[in-house]
């Protein structure tokens, strides 16, 4: 009976010394838990923040690389590449988007500024293979011929940094600035979403159209929206 005695108290000590040690791992894993929420909690907004951040900062690198484009295009043509090729004529010449087939009516404006640069081959930058990832074909549709620089038929759109194509409104002369725009957007993931409506903007203040006399590039912003006060262009929008 002896040999007994002192085995059951030590495997019962070792017994409450383990439920200790669980014990306080388990509050320790509470607390650390606990504490890492709290860090997540108040990190969460500003890592959100700052991927926002940067689609912005892309965006308007994007918008300002675009404007660039345009303003090598206009020294050469002496004018704002048009927002409606498929519409200009099918008498040829260096205006004319003829080839480039009928339109249908979605994503028009920055397709034609896209055309406009890809086949164009005099003045302004290019948008060929190496800019790839900023193009997107979000509604689907081709030229009967192949286009210059890019290589193939898709029509394809300009996109800002959340795959939303962006607006493109030209204000070339004579043309002036002809109102909304069917833009079919993405889902963040190449995915064509839903198709929305763009409007030149006008400034709140005087009434008078952003840009008269040029042309406004204008990103949809975080919400894939246009025409609301997240947009990103080539001015100044205004916000509420
Ligand atoms: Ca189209
Ligand atoms: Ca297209
Ligand atoms: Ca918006």
């Amino acid at each position: 009976m002896q040999s007994i005695v002192p085995v059951c108290p030590a495997a019962g000590a070792r017994a409450r010394a383990s439920d200790r040690a669980a014990g306080f791992t388990l509050i320790e894993i509470l607390v650390v838990i606990g504490i890492i929420g709290l860090i997540a909690a108040a990190f969460a907004p500003s890592l959100f923040g700052a991927g926002q951040n940067a689609k912005i900062a892309e965006t308007q690198a994007r918008i300002l690389q675009i404007g660039t484009f345009i303003d090598g295009s206009k020294e050469v043509w002496g004018d704002v590449p048009p927002d409606d090729y498929s519409l200009l004529g099918g008498a040829g010449g260096a205006q004319s988007g003829w080839q480039f087939g009928p339109d249908d009516g979605r994503n028009t404006g920055i397709e034609s500024l896209l055309l406009h640069l890809s086949w164009q081959t005099k003045g302004g930058g290019r948008f060929d293979e190496s800019r790839g990832q900023w193009l997107l074909n979000t509604d689907g549709d081709k030229a009967p011929v192949t286009i210059p620089l890019l290589g193939h038929k898709e029509r394809m759109e300009i996109l800002d940094a959340w795959g939303t194509p962006f607006a493109y409104f030209s204000a070339k002369t004579g043309s002036g600035y002809r109102g909304a725009q069917r833009i079919v957007t993405t889902d963040g993931d190449g995915k064509a979403a839903e198709e929305v409506e763009a409007r030149p903007w006008k400034d709140p203040a005087s009434g008078a159209w952003f840009n008269p006399r040029s042309c406004q590039i204008v990103s949809a912003g975080p919400d894939r929206l246009f025409n609301t006060d997240d947009d990103l262009a080539n001015f100044e929008v205004p916000r509420d």
